[in-house]
């Protein structure tokens, strides 16, 4: 495997305004998490390269990578480490050719259909979900639950990472539900304490 999708850190810049995004990205690194994705659907592009370079520096020899969520110019311009794209972003095979073989790259997928139109060859992971409803993604698709997690994941042929709605109490059911890890957002940003919010993710 290319990442550690253990503990997939998802940014967002409002749930971090008052403790800081690099602060809260650096605690919840120290507690444990093994990947960091910059999402930010308002800011424009030109504060999202600026914010991303400052995550890059931040996470230098950490071995945390960083991903950048949809926006593929981005991503190239602050040389961040991958892209992660949903279903109506920019192609996969397009980020796959402007970002290069080392690139992490990942889709997201909510359903068996997505899944067996995914351009596996192309990919290094997919995130799977919404797990559960949440007010962190607006307008997200239709929540799969435990159940529909096991299904995605059993027939996956990549690795996967669970995301939507999900706690550290969670953790052993989406593992056992064949999920390589979790990517949460409001687990850990605007948190007030990131560092013990991650640390609470660690496997038993
Ligand atoms: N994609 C599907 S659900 C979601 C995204 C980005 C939001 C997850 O946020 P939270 O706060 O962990 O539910
Ligand atoms: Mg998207």
């Amino acid at each position: 495997m290319r990442c550690d999708l253990s503990l997939y850190l998802v940014t967002d810049a409002a749930l971090c305004a008052k403790a800081g995004l690099e602060a809260t990205v650096e605690a919840a690194v120290k507690g444990g998490v093994t990947l960091v994705q910059l999402r930010d659907k308002h800011a424009s592009d030109e504060s999202m390269i600026a914010q991303a370079q400052r995550l890059k520096a931040l996470l230098a020899g950490t071995g945390v990578p960083l991903i950048i969520n949809d926006r593929l110019n981005v991503a190239v311009a602050s040389q961040a480490d991958g892209l992660h794209v949903g279903q109506s972003d920019t192609a996969v095979l397009e980020a796959r050719q402007a970002l290069g073989p080392q690139a992490i790259i990942g889709l997201s997928i909510n359903t068996l259909e997505q899944l067996h139109n995914a351009p596996v060859a192309l990919l290094d992971y997919v995130g799977l979900g919404p797990v559960f409803a949440t007010v962190s993604k607006q307008d997200h698709a239709q929540p799969i639950g435990f159940d529909g997690l096991a299904t995605l994941a059993s027939a996956c042929p990549l690795p996967s990472v669970a995301i939507g709605g999900l706690k550290a109490q969670h953790a052993t059911q989406v593992r056992a539900a064949g999920a390589n890890g979790l990517a949460v957002i409001s687990a850990i940003c605007g948190q007030p304490d990131p560092y013990q919010a991650a640390l609470a993710f660690r496997a038993p």
